[in-house]
């Protein structure tokens, strides 16, 4: 076996020009291959190669964060993971995520298809295009990859073996616990935000003890609720769309943990995109864009809720509710009893997943683009205050809050202040 080495421009024809199943995709002869680095996220290099006779993507991980540089070393090993994620999600969701053509574990590369005209959703709310079936297929690829994955559908056996194997994605996880649950909540290392705009909202959020007791129950919940395979980084970064189509990519933050945190975590982005809007006007107003977006959010939940349900129903097997104990007497009603409080427990958590998701990426380490392209400083921080804001309320508040449409009443009305 060689020795990892990272991937080049250069270097990729000569030393994958001998993967076979890469060259019976895309062509044999590499002195036609072009290759493309495009990768923008935070930690691997992703190639677009094209040949004589079709175009692949080639993604490998790096042993570093890319974003910080090699002082953040990190395993190879989240490639494995994403392999095994995506293997899964496949099989439990057909279609919502990219071909698999071949994984390297040594290189930590995966081989996959190249999705053209695919764009990053984030990208595309950026520019203020209304994507018709996202919510039908975030929700749809959401309900059934949480529920397929976890003790309501899988032998038991099965998700204990699966539990162990992700289990391991240590350093993945220590990124979120840190990132996403801690560093917003005090001055650590690596936060950045807007200044001086934000400072004195950023002292007030880290002086907020029901929010920091708040971020910690639900880390808690992160760490300890094992419940089903998260995607783990289910964000608009993370979901590729055209027009007709959605796929998930990039699943290796993967392990197991709360189905909520997955909701959440998506949710929180339509509603970032919602309050990052105002800062996109110079091309004309976005109050259509904001009404679509909080539509697709009460959609997706909707989706969510009926695809769930819809499982529970008919594809319950594993050993949490059994169906011997409830449906197989005759207890249907016992049965939707127990349906509404696991819908009831992820809605509560997943408010509370969504603020904090808000809140760490306007005020730690990783930001997202909806706020970050807004080029006037003083306007991108009057959107991300109130993003703060709109977090702030949902972590705190999230067993007072019973329907999306109020979680929307009140972004709409922070929005307009
Ligand atoms: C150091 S990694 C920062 C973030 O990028 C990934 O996409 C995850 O969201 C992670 O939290
Ligand atoms: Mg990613």
């Amino acid at each position: 076996k060689l020795p990892f080495e990272a991937l080049s421009v250069e270097t990729l024809p000569a030393r994958l020009g001998a993967n076979e199943v890469l060259s019976a995709r895309i062509g044999k002869d590499t002195s036609r291959w072009k290759v493309r680095e495009v990768g923008d996220g935070n930690l691997n290099l992703v190639f677009i190669v094209e040949g004589a006779t079709g175009a692949a993507v080639v993604k490998q991980a790096l042993p570093y964060v890319r974003l910080v540089g090699d002082s953040w070393p990190l395993p190879l090993k989240r490639s494995f993971f994403e392999y095994h994620a995506l293997t899964r999600q496949e099989a439990r969701a057909p279609g919502s995520v990219p071909a698999i053509y071949h994984f390297d574990e040594g290189q930590a590369l995966i081989i996959m298809e190249y999705l053209s005209p695919h764009i990053i959703l984030r990208r595309a709310l950026i520019e203020g295009r209304q994507l018709p079936n996202i919510a039908r297929d975030i929700g749809l690829f959401m309900a059934r990859t949480l529920f397929r994955g976890s003790d309501l559908s899988m032998v038991t056996k099965g998700r204990k073996a699966d539990l162990a194997l992700f289990a391991d994605n240590v350093e993945l996880c220590d990124i979120t616990e840190n990132l996403v649950f801690s560093d917003p909540y005090f001055d650590a290392k690596m936060n950045r935000h807007t200044s001086p705009q934000l400072d004195s909202l950023v002292a007030e959020l880290r002086a907020d003890r029901d929010l920091k007791v708040e971020a910690q129950r639900l880390k808690h919940l992160f760490a300890a609720n094992a419940e089903t395979l998260l995607h783990g980084d289910l964000h608009s970064g993370s979901i590729m769309v055209t027009d007709q189509e959605t796929r998930m990519i990039d699943p290796e933050f993967a392990f197991y943990g709360p189905m909520a945190f997955d909701v959440g975590m998506l949710l929180a982005n339509f509603w970032m995109s919602f309050f990052s809007q105002r800062g996109h006007e110079q091309s004309g107003k976005r109050d259509a864009m904001r009404t679509y977006l909080l539509d697709v959010a009460v959609e997706t939940w909707a989706v969510f809720r009926t695809e769930f349900s819809h499982l529970w129903r008919t594809e319950r097997s594993g050993m949490l509710y059994q169906k011997s104990l409830f449906e197989d007497q005759g207890d249907l009603l016992g049965a939707e009893q127990a349906l509404d409080y696991v819908l009831h427990s992820i809605w509560t958590d997943l408010l509370g997943f969504a603020g904090i998701e808000v809140h760490r990426r306007i005020l730690g380490l990783a930001h997202n683009a909806d706020f970050e392209t807004i080029a006037d400083e003083d306007m991108r921080a009057t959107c991300e205050a109130k993003a703060l804001k709109f977090g702030r309320h949902l972590a705190v508040n999230r067993r007072q809050i019973h329907s999306i449409d109020e979680v929307n009443t009140l972004a709409a009305l922070i929005e307009q202040e």
